[in-house]
C-alpha cells in the first residue's frame, strides 16, 4: 500500500484548549486542517518517528456531523506512521468514558477521540478532537503545548492510499501493514460498570415500581443508555428518551444542564396527578462524560452530587473498601471537602479540565473527582463519566430506599449547604470579555479587606497550580475574589467555545442553618451576585441584562 508524504503549511490556531482542539465543521473541513493536526498529535506522541512496534491506539467519536470522515482519515494516517493495530467504536462511536475505558482494558498507546462535547453539532456546528495517552485520560498540558509547538512548524503529513474501511460491524480489517479491528461500542463499558454496581439492587429497586427517565439528548450515550438501563437492569422501554444518536443532535444543544435539557427538566417538574414525575431524572451530553441528577421536582447541582457520591460511596460494590481521597477543580463548590474532611481523606483542588487529575488519580491519591460543569468520575478510568454517575446515584438511591431530594436534606443536615450557582455569559466579544477580566484584575490592588455589605474580602488572586506528581505548574485559572466567612466569587474565560468568548461567573456561599437551606440558590446568592457585578461591571460593559445560562 502506498504511503504518501503530503507537503502542507502550518496552521497557527491549533491550540488545544481546556479540552482537545474545537473549532467550526467547516473549519475542520478546510484543506489539511484535520490532517496538520493528526500528524502533530502522531508527531509528538511517537517523538517525531514511526509508532513502535505493536502498537494499539483507540478510535472513536460522539457520531457528531464529519466523525465518519474523520475517522477514515484519521486511520489512513494511522497506518502511514506506523501503528500495529487500531480499535475503532462501530460506526466510529465511541463515548468519551468508554475510549478511556477500552486504552485501559487493551493497554493502547493511547486514543483519539473525536467530539466537541456539549457544543452542538451539524454542519454549521462544532468538532472536536483530542488525545488521550496509555492511562485513558486526556494528554496533560505538557504534552498538548507539545502538539500546538508542533503543528505551528509542520511542513508535511503522512497518509495511505486506500479506500475507506467498513466500520458498521465487528470485524478486522487490514489496512496496508495495520490491522483495523472494529469494536462493540458498549460491551466493555457495560462490563466495567457490572463490577462496580449492585446491579441486583437496582433491579430490584427498578422492579419495585421506581420510575426513571434518562435523556441521552440525541447524543452518543442513547446506545449505552438502553443497553444498561433497560435491557441490564429491566428500566421499562421508554425510560430512555432521545436515545437515537444524530450527527446533529437533532438540532439541539448536547448539555445536560436546566436550560439545554428542557424536555427531561419539564418531565421531571411535571405536575400531572394521573401521570406523576417519575422518581429519578439524568440526562448527559455530547460525547456522554457529563451527568445531570434530578429528582422528583427537584435540582443536584453537580457539586453537591460529588459530595454525595463520596459521602455514601461505600454502598457500592466497587468503592466498598472507600475512597483514598477526592479531587475536584477550583471552581467546583467546597461540598466535596466537607466530606473528605469528615472522612479523613485528603481532598485537592486543580484547575478546571479533567486532564489535572490524571497524575493524581495514577499515584492513588484519590479516587473520585468531579466538577461544577456535571463533570464526576473515578479512578475506574481517567475521563468524567455521564453513566457511571447516574448508576452511582441509583446505587445509592437502591440502598438508601430515600428520594433524591431526602438524601440531599439529610446531607447537608450532616455537612451544612455549599449554595452555588454559575452564570454563563456566552459569545461576548473577546476583547470585551479579557477587559472584564482586566477590570477584576486591577481592582484587586484595594479589594482585600473591603466590606461589601456583610462579606469582607479575605483575598483575591489568579489560581495557579503546582501539580503534587510531577510538579509543572498551570497559571491563568481563573481569577478568585474569597471572603471572610469562605464565600467565593470566581471569574473565568472559557476554554471550549469556538464563537467569541464566554464568561463564567461561579457563585459561592455557604449555608449552616438548616431553616434557611432551603431557600432558592439565586436566592441566596443575591448579595454575592451583585458584589460580583459591582467589581466586574459586567452587566453595564456587555450591555447583558441576565446569564445566558444558569446553572
Ligand atoms: C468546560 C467546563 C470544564 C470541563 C470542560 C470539558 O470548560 O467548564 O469543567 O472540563 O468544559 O467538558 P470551559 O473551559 O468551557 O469552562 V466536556 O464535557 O465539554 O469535554
Ligand atoms: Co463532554
Amino acid at each position: 500500500m502506498n504511503i504518501v508524504t503530503v507537503a502542507t503549511t502550518p496552521f497557527t490556531d491549533q491550540k488545544p484548549g481546556t479540552s482537545g482542539l474545537r473549532k467550526k465543521v467547516t473549519v475542520f473541513q478546510s484543506p489539511h486542517y484535520l490532517e496538520n493536526f493528526v500528524q502533530a498529535v502522531f508527531d509528538t506522541v511517537l517523538d517525531h518517528a514511526m509508532a513502535p512496534p505493536g502498537s494499539t491506539l483507540a478510535l472513536g467519536g460522539d457520531g457528531r456531523y464529519y466523525n465518519r470522515e474523520a475517522i477514515q482519515v484519521i486511520l489512513r494516517m494511522a497506518a502511514a506512521n506506523g501503528m500495529a493495530r487500531v480499535l475503532v467504536g462501530q460506526g466510529g462511536i465511541l463515548s468519551t468514558p468508554a475510549a478511556s475505558c477500552v486504552i485501559r482494558k487493551y493497554k493502547c498507546l493511547g486514543g483519539i477521540i473525536l467530539s466537541a462535547s456539549h457544543n452542538p453539532g451539524g454542519p454549521a456546528g462544532d468538532f472536536g478532537i483530542k488525545y488521550n495517552t496509555g492511562n485513558g485520560g486526556p494528554a496533560p498540558e505538557k504534552i498538548t503545548d507539545a502538539i500546538y509547538a508542533r503543528s505551528r512548524e509542520l511542513g508535511s503529513y503522512r497518509i495511505v492510499e486506500a479506500p475507506d474501511v467498513p466500520l458498521d460491524r465487528p470485524g478486522t480489517h487490514a489496512l496496508g501493514a495495520m490491522q483495523v479491528e472494529v469494536i462493540d461500542p458498549v460491551a466493555d463499558y457495560a462490563e466495567l460498570m457490572e463490577s462496580l454496581f449492585d446491579f441486583g439492587a437496582i433491579r430490584a429497586l427498578l422492579a419495585g415500581g421506581f420510575r426513571l427517565c434518562f435523556d441521552a439528548m440525541h447524543a452518543v450515550t442513547g446506545p449505552y443508555a438502553h443497553e444498561i438501563l433497560e435491557r441490564r437492569l429491566g428500566a421499562p422501554a421508554g425510560s430512555v428518551i432521545n436515545g437515537v444518536p444524530l450527527a446533529d443532535f437533532g438540532g439541539g444543544h448536547p448539555d445536560p444542564n436546566l436550560t439545554y435539557a428542557d424536555q427531561l427538566v419539564a418531565i421531571m417538574y411535571g405536575n400531572d396527578i394521573a401521570n406523576p414525575a417519575p422518581d429519578f431524572g439524568a440526562a448527559s451530553d455530547g460525547d456522554g462524560d457529563r451527568n445531570m441528577i434530578l429528582g422528583r421536582h427537584f435540582f443536584v447541582t453537580p457539586s453537591d452530587s460529588l459530595a454525595v457520591i463520596a459521602a455514601n460511596a461505600t454502598l457500592a460494590p466497587g468503592y466498598a473498601q472507600g475512597i483514598a481521597g477526592i479531587a475536584r477543580s477550583m471552581p467546583t463548590s467546597a461540598a466535596a471537602d466537607r466530606v473528605a474532611e469528615k472522612l479523613g481523606v485528603p481532598c485537592f483542588e486543580t484547575p478546571t479540565g479533567w486532564k489535572f487529575f490524571g497524575n493524581l488519580m495514577d499515584a492513588g491519591k484519590v479516587t473520585l473527582c468531579g466538577e461544577e460543569s456535571f463533570g464526576t468520575g473515578s479512578s475506574h478510568v481517567r475521563e468524567k463519566d455521564g453513566l457511571w454517575a447516574v448508576l452511582f446515584w441509583l446505587n445509592i438511591l437502591a440502598s438508601r430506599r430515600q428520594s433524591v431530594e431526602q438524601v440531599l436534606q439529610d446531607h447537608w443536615a450532616v455537612f451544612g449547604r455549599n449554595v452555588y450557582s454559575r452564570h454563563d455569559y456566552e459569545g461576548l466579544p473577546l476583547d470585551l470579555a479579557n477587559g472584564i477580566m482586566a477590570q477584576v484584575k486591577e481592582r484587586y490592588r484595594d479589594l482585600p479587606g473591603r466590606r461589601f455589605g456583610d462579606y469582607t474580602v479575605k483575598f483575591c488572586d489568579d489560581f495557579s497550580y503546582t501539580d503534587p506528581i510531577d510538579g509543572s505548574v498551570s497559571t491563568g485559572q481563573g481569577l478568585r475574589i474569597v471572603f471572610e466567612d469562605g464565600s467565593r466569587i470566581v471569574f473565568r474565560l472559557s476554554g471550549t467555545g469556538t464563537e467569541g468568548a464566554t464568561l463564567r461567573l461561579y457563585l459561592e456561599a455557604f449555608e449552616a442553618d438548616p431553616a434557611r437551606q432551603q431557600v432558592d440558590a439565586q436566592q441566596s446568592l443575591a448579595a454575592l451576585i451583585a458584589i460580583a457585578d459591582e467589581i466586574s461591571q459586567l452587566k453595564a460593559r456587555s450591555g447583558r441584562e441576565r446569564p445566558t445560562v444558569i446553572t
